[in-house]
């Protein structure tokens, strides 16, 4: 008995090492960001405990990934948020923020891949920020309908959801006023390190920035007319045209088909195929570089009936199973054999 005992433990053992050598092992943190003020719908807070309930901590463990949920962030209720000129609730966007950007900075020390479950859009900020904090050399990969690149002047809306991006770049740093709890943010990303793919609805003034500052994007007719594969391909030549940089993707589940992602807050017909959101996700695996991930804007109260629910929260799982090695022709342990009669 004692023989068969070590005698399994060595396999065991040499199974490991296998997989650790054959495969590469995906050390994954979780963070959930309940929080909604960014936008004016509301449901958007619910996104992380729905994206979990399609089983994402298990789903990622199946396909080996090691997984730590750090659990979902509590955010203070702020009272007297009155809009700062056009932002709306601007001290509660700072403040969950700060949270967001302590939260991942955490995580990437801990030596994880980070994943962030929004909530709306707005959290990128400070997710954006915690990365830069650790690889200040990142680029960064925005997946979403909208460019979400407005500056407090120029949002039509007032929702910063539809800001995140203006207050992250270096070049717009001199085109943001001052706002209440944010003055910790310092632009951290440069115009010529952020791709956009998937863009369908983009406001003049947001048009206007985009061009003035040379940012690469794909939107929805790139798509159409180069194709996924040539896209990405694109997108990592753009991104990594002298050092292999971290990547930090953020994905808007608003950059899918409506028909796919039902339960969001903004939903833009003519959005991304299934096949077409993985594609990404598995193209930016195999760089090897993915270092942080946002999912956000998945609104369970925006959904009509449950099963819309369950299908965006599905595909959402379903993206962040393909940035961690899932791939669709299929995989096998490395000492697999057939077995004999
Ligand atoms: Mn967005």
């Amino acid at each position: 008995m004692m023989k068969m005992h070590s005698h399994d433990t060595a396999r065991a053992a040499l199974r490991l090492f296998r997989t650790l050598l054959h495969q590469q092992l995906h050390s994954v943190g979780i963070i959930g960001a309940p929080f909604c003020r960014g936008q004016q719908r509301d449901g958007v807070q619910h996104g992380p405990d729905v994206i979990r309930a399609a089983g994402l901590v298990r789903k990622l463990e199946d396909q080996g990934c090691r997984v730590k949920d750090y659990g979902n962030l509590k955010f203070e209720e702020v009272t007297n948020d009155q809009p700062i000129g056009r932002p709306k609730t601007p001290r509660a966007v700072g403040l969950a923020n700060k949270q967001v950007a302590d939260a991942v900075q955490k995580i990437k020390k801990d030596g994880h891949t980070c994943v962030m479950l929004g909530g709306d859009h707005s959290l990128a900020i400070g997710s954006i920020h915690g990365h830069a904090a650790c690889r200040p050399e990142l680029s960064v990969v925005w997946v979403d309908a909208h460019a979400d690149i407005n500056t407090p002047l120029t949002t039509p809306t007032g929702n910063i959801h539809g800001q995140p991006m203006s207050y992250l770049i270096h070049e717009l740093h001199d085109k943001i006023p001052v706002l209440p709890n944010f003055s910790w943010i310092q632009p951290c990303v440069e115009a010529k390190d952020i791709v956009y793919i998937g863009l369908r609805d983009v406001d003049p003034e947001e048009h206007y920035i985009l061009k003035y500052l040379g940012i690469k994007t794909f939107s929805m007719t790139e798509v159409d007319r180069l194709g996924i594969a040539q896209v990405m391909e694109q997108t990592c030549d753009h991104v990594f045209s002298k050092i292999k940089k971290p990547i930090h993707l953020s994905f808007d589940i608003d950059a899918l088909d409506p028909s796919l992602a039902p339960a969001t807050g903004t939903p833009v017909t003519g959005g991304l195929t299934y096949r077409e959101g993985v594609y990404i996700t598995e193209h930016l695996c195999q760089t090897g570089l993915l270092s942080a991930i946002d999912l956000v804007e998945v609104n369970p109260k925006q959904a009509t009936r449950d099963e819309e629910i369950k299908l965006t929260a599905s595909v959402a799982v379903d993206l962040l199973l393909g940035c961690f090695g899932r791939v669709r022709e299929g995989s096998h342990g490395a000492d697999y054999k057939i077995p004999e009669p």
